[in-house]
């Protein structure tokens, strides 16, 4: 087989000394954090869309980047050229995981039943590729937010028979999933929201949306999908709103409509700073409430309003979020997806491979910082000590098991008089103490 990135090499890890641009400088595959192998912390994955099809399009101007791999986009030799290009890039960057929607995959034909003969062919190709070699599908999702027939939403559509064609290309993206043995399904609800409520019945879309959704857990289960359904919210964009506005709205919807037992969070580092929460919240609220499930990585640019889905390289941010996947015992079915894109003006093949590394970089940095936080434990002590009246006193702990009562707390205050202050929160010790960690082997 032709080698596309025939002048990149295969990247390997040369520390932080090294000045090779195209070496891991702390994503060392093998190197043991709290009991395990960074390659087993860090399931990096490559989605389909950023790295094999985006050009760099935007709405001022044309793609810069060449992503037809030697073949004719639109074509199934292109689709093909595709995932010779993303496994050669994988293989060459160490990456075991990869994302895709279907029309990631193959380009949409005219009908339902020619795209999927097109999927049926081309994930025959990718499972080929994939025998013998440590190259997995973390997730795989349906597309159902580009065609203009989605323009109201897929679940949420004012149109029955845009529902049932949604459908359908649910039902074939989870038997692509299944046949390529993927860990997760997404369901990122890209139009599922309103432009206006003077034209929308809220109730009504949000009902069809949990019944799509009833309807998918219902068939993966039936084809023996074992793994997790995960819904990846998002405030805004390209809908002025969006259902699944951030975990906290997600995992609300998922009670309401009983879908909480198979479904978990899919959170995206840029998504939830466009909702107005730090990424570390929206991992926080997933984690308490059991459903952290896998990580869109990438960031957002903070002056800018939109989801700019860069490579991650701010390392607080990859360290705290790291920081919540350990504390939560690392992600069962998850990932680190890196949904994100090369900026339009880095357009060669080389700058492909620089932003993983950057990516990969980051997180492998943030994993050996968040490791060290919690073996310090001077943080977790201070939140413990914190709270520590609850603890060490009966009223206390009568409140933490739910068998106080209104008057036994008020006779208490009665008794006790005016309460002292709660204690300094101590926030700039704690900033230091996190650029303490930061900053030293
Ligand atoms: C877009 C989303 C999308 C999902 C998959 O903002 O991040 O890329 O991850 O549909
Ligand atoms: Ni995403
Ligand atoms: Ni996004």
């Amino acid at each position: 087989m032709k080698e596309i990135f025939s002048n990149l090499p295969k990247v390997c890890y040369e520390g932080p000394k090294s000045q090779n641009p195209l070496a891991f400088k702390y994503y060392d595959p093998e190197r043991i954090v709290m009991g395990k192998t960074m390659k087993e912390h860090l399931h990096f994955s490559m989605a389909w869309w950023h790295n094999l099809c985006a050009t760099g399009v935007d709405m001022f101007g044309a793609g810069t980047a060449d992503k037809t791999f030697g073949a004719a986009p639109g074509t199934m030799e292109h689709a093909k050229a595709k995932v010779d290009a993303g496994f050669e890039f994988m293989e060459k960057l160490g990456i075991r995981y990869f994302c895709f929607h279907d029309v990631d995959l193959v380009p949409e034909a005219p009908t339902l039943k020619e795209t999927n003969a097109r999927l049926d062919e081309i994930t025959d190709y990718i499972k080929q590729k994939m025998e013998g070699k440590d190259i997995h599908c973390l997730w795989g999702t349906a597309n159902m937010f580009g065609n203009p027939r989605f323009m109201n939403g897929a679940g949420s559509t004012n149109s029955v028979d845009v529902y049932c064609h949604a459908a359908g290309q649910i039902k074939k993206a989870l038997d692509c999933t299944v046949k390529l043995g993927g860990e997760g399904y997404v369901f990122w609800g890209g139009r599922e929201g309103y432009e206006t409520l003077l034209n929308t019945d809220m109730k009504f879309e949000q009902e069809n949306i949990a019944a799509l959704m009833k309807m998918a857990v219902e068939y993966g289960r039936s084809i023996g999908f074992t793994g997790d359904f995960f819904i990846e919210p998002k405030p805004k964009e390209p809908m002025k709103h969006q259902y699944d506005f951030d975990a906290a709205t997600a995992i609300g919807f998922l009670r309401q409509y009983g879908l909480d037992k198979d479904f978990k969070m899919n959170i995206e580092a840029n998504h939830a700073t466009l909702a107005g929460h730090t990424f570390q919240h929206d991992l926080r609220v997933s984690a308490m409430n059991g459903m952290l499930g896998s990580v869109d990585a990438n960031q957002g640019d903070y002056l800018l309003g939109w989801d700019t889905d860069q490579f991650p390289s701010n390392v607080y941010d990859t360290t705290l979020c790291m920081y919540e996947i350990l504390k939560a015992g690392g992600l069962a079915h998850g990932g680190l997806n890196f949904d994100a894109k090369n900026r339009r003006p880095s357009y060669t093949y080389e700058d492909m491979f620089l932003g993983f590394i950057l990516g990969m970089d980051s997180f492998a940095l943030g994993l050996i910082k968040a490791a060290k936080l919690i073996e310090d434990g001077r943080l977790d002590g201070f939140v413990k000590e914190r709270y520590s009246s609850y603890t060490q006193t009966e009223i206390g702990q009568k409140i933490r098991s739910g068998k106080a009562t209104l008057a036994e707390c008020a006779a208490i205050a009665e008794k006790n008089g005016a309460p002292a202050l709660p204690g300094s929160g101590r926030q700039e010790y704690l900033e230091s103490l996190l650029n303490t960690i930061m900053f030293t082997d």
